[in-house]
């Protein structure tokens, strides 16, 4: 079985509808599909594997090789420990890259920063895109997600949605059977855009109770839906399983950006898709709070690789 993959070209054209509707089943019963024509251009995509990967070699392998995952993996297989698993912690170099952290940014690969902020601004775009598309799908206004996903602040800074891009790496793993490169979770938020590695796989999505694989496909973008769209349409676009393998051969690069609701937007199920009659009908046809973001987040950040549901009922109803 494959994810679903989608030429995101055919969206202007004779083939509208059919598009439209492939994607609504991908975001109905997948979660997790791939983009390709989707408009960001080839040679952007391999200046961005560039510097990723030189960025890795330059400014981070040599970190990797004294981290936290490595020795505790280390001390694991010298039997240091009773553990038969390091199950706290994951097989991934990872560092975030923000619109407010660019100081951050690491500085010494010729090109980096230029790069990723010329991509970062590209993904936005397609970002934005894609939820439009969903929009549409949902029978809600045009621009209702990103909306959603905005507002709350007392200042303008703090109103935008947030747009944080991860960079990783899983190098290889003396020993996959002891370590996960990335423990199996949903996201938080809202439309997530992966440009995942050309060859080296190790993504897995849960799909009717089996994993199975993302599939490399060169300079496509993989599209997932995090919680917040889940809530925003009311369970119609569930958050799906996903996690990483750590493999013993190849060093995977993956590039996820997050289009996320501000921390201060209020988040609920869209009116338009509980109707009113049935909200009298059957009461728990709302399926989920109304809450502040940042409160939801502050479940996330302790129950990420926990089982989703009750991260709804913990998070404070507002
Ligand atoms: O690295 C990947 O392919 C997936 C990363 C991921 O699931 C995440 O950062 O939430
Ligand atoms: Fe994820």
């Amino acid at each position: 079985m494959a994810i679903p993959v989608i030429d995101f070209s055919k969206l202007s054209g004779d083939e509208r509808s059919k598009t439209l509707a492939q994607i609504a089943i991908c975001c109905e019963e997948w979660g997790f599909f791939q983009l390709i024509n989707h408009g960001i251009s080839e040679d952007l995509l391999e200046r961005v594997k560039k510097v990723a990967s030189e960025c890795y070699k330059f400014e981070r392998q040599p970190g990797f090789e004294n981290s936290k995952p490595v020795n505790l993996l280390k001390e694991l297989v010298e039997k240091k420990s009773e553990e038969s698993l390091v199950e706290s912690i994951d097989w991934e170099d990872v560092f975030l890259l923000t619109e407010e952290n660019h100081d951050e940014w690491p500085s010494k690969t010729p090109g980096f920063k230029e790069t990723m902020r010329e991509y970062r601004a590209e993904l936005k775009k397609l970002a934005i895109k894609v939820m439009e598309v969903m929009d549409e799908n949902l029978g809600l206004p045009k621009g209702y997600i990103n909306k959603a996903f905005s507002g709350g602040g007392e200042k303008e800074e703090e109103d935008s949605a947030f747009f944080g891009t991860k960079v990783s790496h899983y190098p290889p793993c003396p020993r996959p059977d002891k370590v996960n490169g990335l423990r199996a979770h949903t996201d938080a938020g809202g439309v997530i855009l992966l440009f995942q590695d050309d060859e080296v796989s190790g993504l897995q999505i849960l799909k009717d109770g089996v994993w199975i694989d993302v599939q490399p496909i060169k300079n496509a973008i993989v599209i997932n839906t995090g919680d917040q769209i889940e809530v925003l349409s009311n369970g119609k676009y569930k958050s799906v399983w996903h996690r990483v393998l750590a493999l013993p051969e190849g060093n995977r690069r993956s590039i996820a950006s997050f289009y996320n609701p501000s921390f201060k937007a209020i988040i609920e199920p869209a009116k338009e898709l509980v109707p009113e009659e049935k909200k009298i009908q059957v009461e728990n046809l709302v399926k989920y709070p109304k809450f502040v973001f940042g409160d939801y987040m502050s479940v996330y950040a302790e129950q990420k690789f926990l089982p989703k549901e009750p991260r709804f009922q913990a998070v404070k109803a507002v």
